[in-house]
């Protein structure tokens, strides 16, 4: 593979809502260009960036993926991501490391709720865009409704550069407005394309369009506002500087045409890519952090620069091992040669450097700033780390993924296959960091967490196909507790006489409330012997184990205190044993005098969703028992923030779903804990006393 300079890269990102042909397009590409001898098709299982098991048997991308191609001197990186809500969370990564963001849209479609989603990614990025409107050749195409589509959620900069010739299925090519001429593209998928002259019945429409195009050009810029007021027009050169300024600065959005699976008008964007899209380096500069003192730093993209690298992305191929891909910012990374991991801190001796087409290596001698490339089978290295030179440490941030939206409990079909399961998610998490996983303290279960439940389930059969472990899925126990409202002050005490010496312990015990969330205590205010020293911590301990098997429920009694004041012992009979035993009985005796409740968690919730479903989140939060805390517009977006029992959160996801047609998300993370209404306790009692008959 060749090396390329900085200024003949680009690196796409491909995104939008699940369908709208984000792969197919780059199959077109690759073919359209010649680095794949066929148009791969994603109904066929062979699209080159649809390579996992899971994605082809899907049919949609789960994970982002990597590909590249060569045009007119250029290299493209072609970064695809996918679009389904469940899987979403994959397109951040490849949105950080690329100069521009394609936002593919379904034209029949129009925008949709992973186009806006995507889209605000982007923002928060700053990425230059440009969107492609894709399945011209559909029936019912209309490149007028879906721009109004496009006005409409992401404004007037968005401007078309093309007009479509020929309607749905007889759609054969564009007209591009900015050169002022037009192609056709052969209709056998080849992707050949032929200048034609602009047909007659569009010449009007192809004049007025390219005139606004020039008005708003001249308007993103002051000195070409002038030259347009002098000379009523900009010149051929001014235009296309202007537009590229205008696209990098983000004032402009031009929009495309394209069929991908016909393999229709790619050329043209490809051209457009090269001449009107950022080089890495036209990007400007990049930001980090200087790793000695942790300040922000901005920093130079280029060749001459020391080297800086971050590692986005983790494959862990089930041959070639982990491969790491990264992509340079500045400086030149080589094969054969050590790079200092600062993330990590150590020094990771690189093989040979390989770019990625799709799941394909191939081996390159170097990198260049701006490139991305992969190297396999590091020690230590992680999605995440940054690769930066000793002579100026700087490091990236992370990806921030959001806290995941939804939790099961997972469980192994066959004992003993813990460990696989814990290995198994290691794996998983290294090359999907936007899950989680953890063991919940109280009720033991190991908890997998993803974006929604699709996301789980694909991870759950990634266990069994790669890592050979089944595993069941089941809704996560709530971990409720119990306490104590009111004060009791007992006597424990254990005597028993058996044949030789006997058992004797004697305390007594005042439990009371604590506020919620201090735990437990425990005081020791005998004075003198009445119990020695050696048994008082036994006391202690009995009362804490019977805590923890609950009083009401069997849950974990919290938030109380305990005064150990008096008792008695017996010289010979009296033991640790016989005084743990003790402690539990006063612990017995002081729940049924100290007024004993459940308390369940609280959680914080905050819901993002279309302004109209605002009402009927509202409404439906009050049925679960939610307190709404506030309310907040962002666009045509509103933020609510609710707490909302656990309890009534375990299948919100879908719900939410539902609700906003698939437009709202949410995110939340534990609060406190509160008292569970009566009604409702008295139902969890009843429950527990079934399972342990059931036992
Ligand atoms: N008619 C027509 N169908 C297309 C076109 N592009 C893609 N498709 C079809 O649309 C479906 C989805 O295409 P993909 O390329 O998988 O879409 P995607 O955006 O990658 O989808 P995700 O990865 O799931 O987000 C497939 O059935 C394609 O054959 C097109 O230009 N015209
Ligand atoms: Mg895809």
């Amino acid at each position: 593979m060749k090396v390329y300079d900085t200024d003949k890269i680009r690196n796409l990102v491909f995104i939008g809502h699940g369908g709208c042909g984000k792969t197919s397009l780059v199959s077109a590409i690759l073919f359209s260009t010649g680095m794949t001898n066929r148009l791969t098709k994603v109904e066929e299982g062979n699209a080159v960036t649809d390579f996992d098991d899971d994605e082809i048997a899907r049919k949609n991308s789960i994970r982002s993926s990597n590909a590249y191609c060569e045009y007119n001197k250029h290299k493209i990186n072609l970064l695809d991501t996918p679009g389904y809500n469940a899987f979403i969370q994959g397109a951040r990564e490849a949105i950080r490391v690329a100069d521009t963001a394609v936002v593919v849209v379904d034209v029949v479609a129009g925008v949709e709720v992973q186009t806006e989603k995507v889209w605000r990614f982007a923002d928060e990025a700053k990425l230059p865009r440009c969107i492609v409107l894709n399945k011209m050749d559909r029936e019912n195409a209309d490149v007028n409704k879906a721009m109004d589509s496009v006005h409409e959620f992401f404004g007037r900069e968005c401007v078309l550069l093309q007009l479509p010739m020929g309607k749905e299925k007889d759609f054969q090519g564009v007209v591009d407005l900015v050169g002022g001429k037009a192609y056709t593209y052969a209709l056998d998928e080849s992707g050949q394309a032929t200048e034609t002259d602009i047909p007659a019945d569009l010449q009007d429409d192809v004049n007025t369009r390219r005139e606004e195009l020039i008005e708003m050009v001249a308007e993103s810029d002051e000195t070409l506002m002038e030259k347009f007021f002098e000379e009523g027009s900009l010149s051929e050169s001014d235009l296309h500087r202007g537009l590229k300024r205008a696209i990098i600065n983000g004032n402009l959005i031009p929009v495309f045409c394209a069929s991908a699976t016909h393999n229709l008008a790619i050329a043209q964007f490809l051209q457009a890519a090269i001449d009107l899209f950022p080089s890495p380096a036209e990007r400007g500069t990049f930001v980090a952090k200087d790793a000695k003192s942790g300040e922000r730093v901005t920093c130079k993209i280029g060749t001459g620069e020391p080297y800086a690298a971050y590692v986005f992305r983790t494959i862990a191929d089930p041959f070639a091992g982990r491969i790491s891909i990264f992509k340079v910012y500045s400086g030149v990374i080589k094969s054969d040669t050590s790079v200092n991991n600062i993330s990590a801190d150590l020094s990771e001796r690189l093989g040979s450097l390989q770019v990625m087409q799709g799941k394909n290596p191939a081996p390159v001698s170097e990198v260049q700033a701006g490139d991305i490339a992969a190297v396999a089978k590091l020690k230590a290295t992680q999605t995440g780390h940054t690769f930066s030179d000793p002579k100026r440490l700087v490091i990236f941030p992370e990806i921030q993924y959001p806290e995941p939206a939804i939790s099961f409990a997972v469980e192994p079909k066959s004992r003993g296959d813990e460990e696989k399961i814990s290995n198994a998610l290691v794996k998983l998490k290294e090359e999907d960091p936007s899950i989680a996983y953890r063991r919940d303290p109280q009720t033991k279960e190991l908890l997998l967490s993803g974006s929604g439940q699709l996301h789980v389930e694909v991870l759950v059969e990634r266990m069994k196909s790669r890592y050979n472990v089944d595993v069941l899925l089941k809704t996560p126990k709530v971990p409720y507790r119990e306490t104590i409202t009111a004060k009791a002050d007992v006597q424990g005490r254990h005597k028993k006489q058996t044949g030789g010496h006997g058992q004797f312990g004697d305390c007594k015990v005042i439990m009371e409330p604590l506020e919620r969330g201090k735990g437990f205590e425990f005081e020791d205010k005998i004075f003198g012997g009445a119990i020695p020293h050696t048994y008082r911590p036994a006391v202690e301990k009995g009362i804490l184990e019977s805590a923890d098997r609950g009083y009401l429920a069997g849950y974990p009694v919290v938030d109380f205190k305990v005064t150990l004041y008096d008792g008695s012992y017996h010289d010979v009979d009296s033991s640790e044993m016989a005084f743990k035993i003790a402690g539990s009985l006063a612990f017995k005796k002081a729940m049924e005098l100290a007024k004993p409740v459940m308390l369940e968690p609280i959680m914080q919730v905050e819901i993002y969703a279309p302004e109209e479903c605002a009402g009927d989140i509202m409404g439906d939060l009050n049925s679960r028992r939610g307190r709404v805390q506030g309310m907040e517009s962002k666009g045509s977006m509103t933020v609510i923030r609710a707490l909302v029992p656990m309890a009534e959160m375990l299948t919100y996801a879908p719900d939410l779903t539902s609700m906003t047609a698939g437009r709202g998300s949410y995110t939340m993370e534990h609060s406190s804990y509160e008292i569970v209404p009566h009604s409702i306790q008295q139902k969890l009692i009843e429950q527990a006393e079934q399972e342990r008959e059931e036992k």
